[in-house]
């Protein structure tokens, strides 16, 4: 078993007789087997640190996830694994850092990237009895870069550990705009096969190029290829008409399929892993939170994360299953206004700060990149409050090994932390050290942030967005301390330390 990061003996708090139940020390009563509480993540897309009531935001009101952070514990220093989708979550899933399989942003039609012999995360919990489910955005690819989507669509969820997926394939901004149950595309027509491209246009399903009349929201160049549902996305699509998603149904989609699994699943061990499609773009909530919060499109997509999780912890608690279950909350990167659509997200963000006091955000290694909103919630079991410690996702792994009792073989999750004490206790410590994965790596020590040097050239598309990525040719140094945006380079001031926290950089990726 990794050793718990912090010697904190979180037994006494949740009131088990040995002082084994959460703890890392060996068990004292060998009898007594560590819980299986079940675990629900939810995983928001692309929420930033300031973008909920319980986190600052005063322009838009969260109560049921705030309710869950006043309840629970509510996470100051906690961070998304990398400043994108993808590598997040690689990383949530293997508890490895992205960079060591390259992962990063996929197209619609990239092939899987976690090998299905690798262990996983759900592979880990069924190996303790759990049933794991995937319902929501997945981005990780599917298949191995040939799929005929009117086929079983295979590796993918269930060949890594999952035991059950439904799935918005890659984002809402990028085709197949589908859901995919386990292997199969639902509602799929054989007479009307379903094929992708992200090379040339195939079908003849119009261009937002072509017919800007027929959008919603206008969109760049990048996201003007075929229009489903009034939406232009990224690539090309052909056929498959019956099985078109419809973008403002996602709200009670995705939640009916959660509750569904946790229905299905309520008299034994499970893992739920709900990655919202919201509030990622294109942003297209319900009309139940249209206009809602004045903020457009991104602000009430925002209220809909917040209903939707209403509506699972419900569930949960109408099923007596609240005082055995873990909730994690948490978002995949920091937040984004323009992301390709017109949809007024920068003209009508009045006073809100989406990345609360940090710089930048999606994209960025700064600390708006990776540094989220994050909630634990576990009824009764919690020492609640405030927690400074500094955790990243790819630490679930092994905090949730231990939770369960599992011990991790030394090859497996090299990068995930056991955190677990910071898990159950507002006032546990976690990490001194943690890598942040953005176009560079960045090291945090504490309350200092080395940022490597960036070689290469940045993507014309990120050059032409108003991010400050954080990339330069030189390395970067700051004290958060004391320079929270990270606007006073250090490098020079203090060569030593930069050194220092290159090589421990180096000495990580050489693991
Ligand atoms: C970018 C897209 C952006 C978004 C992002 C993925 C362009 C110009 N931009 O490449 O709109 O889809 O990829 O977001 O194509 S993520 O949250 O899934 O990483
Ligand atoms: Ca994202």
């Amino acid at each position: 078993k990794r050793p718990a990061l912090s010697v904190c003996i979180l037994s006494l708090l949740v009131g088990c007789s040995g002082a084994s139940e959460y703890s890392s020390e060996p068990s004292v009563n060998q009898s007594s087997k560590p819980a299986k509480p079940n675990i629900v993540i939810f995983y928001v897309d692309d929420m930033g640190y300031g973008d909920l009531s319980s986190y600052g935001a005063t322009q838009v009101t969260t109560p049921n996830i705030d309710q869950l952070a006043n309840d629970g514990i509510r996470y100051t220093d906690a961070h998304s694994p990398a400043a994108t989708c993808t590598p997040s979550r690689y990383s949530l899933l293997t508890g490895e850092l992205a960079i060591r399989n390259n992962a990063a942003i996929l197209p619609g039609d990239a092939p899987l990237i976690i090998n299905p012999s690798k262990p996983t995360l759900p592979r880990m919990l069924a190996s303790q009895g759990y049933t794991t489910g995937v319902v929501g955005k997945w981005h990780l690819g599917l298949g191995r870069g040939d799929v005929n989507w009117n086929e079983a669509v295979k590796p993918g969820p269930l060949e890594i550990g999952f035991d059950y997926s439904f799935l918005l394939p890659a984002t809402g901004d990028r085709v197949p705009t589908v859901y995919l149950e386990n292997h199969h595309v639902v509602n799929l027509d054989p007479s009307d096969p379903l094929s992708v491209s992200y090379v040339e246009r195939i079908g003849d399903r119009p261009l937002g190029t072509e017919r800007p009349d027929l959008l919603k929201q206008k969109a760049d160049l990048q996201h003007s290829a075929t229009i489903v549902n009034g939406i232009s996305r990224i690539g090309w699509m052909k056929g498959g008409k019956s099985a078109e998603w419809v973008d403002e149904d996602f709200h009670t989609v995705f939640t009916d399929k959660a509750i569904d699994f946790i229905d299905d699943n309520k008299n034994k061990p499970f893992m739920l892993f709900f990655p919202f499609h919201d509030i990622h773009v294109p942003r297209s909530p319900n009309a139940m939170f249209e206009g809602k919060t004045g903020m457009g499109p991104r602000g009430d997509a925002i209220l809909q994360v917040d209903w939707m999780t209403g509506r699972i912890v419900d569930a949960l608690e109408e099923k007596g299953l609240l005082e055995n279950t873990l909730i994690i909350f948490s978002s995949d990167n920091g937040p984004v206004l323009d992301d390709g659509y017109a949809d007024q997200a920068v003209e009508l963000i009045g006073n809100h700060k989406p990345a609360g006091p940090f710089a930048d955000g999606k994209y960025s290694a700064h600390e708006g990149g990776t540094r989220v909103p994050m909630i634990t919630y576990y009824k009764g079991k919690q020492q609640t409050g405030i927690s400074n410690a500094l955790i990243s996702h790819i630490d679930l792994y092994a905090s949730l090994a231990d939770l369960v009792g599992y011990e991790l073989n030394t090859t497996e999750a090299i990068d995930s932390a056991n955190v677990l004490p910071a898990l159950l206790d507002a006032d546990a410590d976690a990490r001194d050290v943690m890598v942040e994965e953005a176009f560079t790596l960045a090291l945090r020590e504490n309350s200092w942030k080395y940022i490597a040097p960036f070689e290469g050239s940045t993507p014309g598309w990120l050059a032409n967005k108003d991010v400050r990525a954080g990339l330069m040719a030189e390395p970067q140094l700051y004290n958060l301390s004391t320079d929270i945006k990270e606007t006073n380079n250090l490098a020079s001031q203090y060569p030593q330390r930069t050194e220092k926290m290159a090589a421990q950089l180096q000495k990580i990726l050489d693991r």
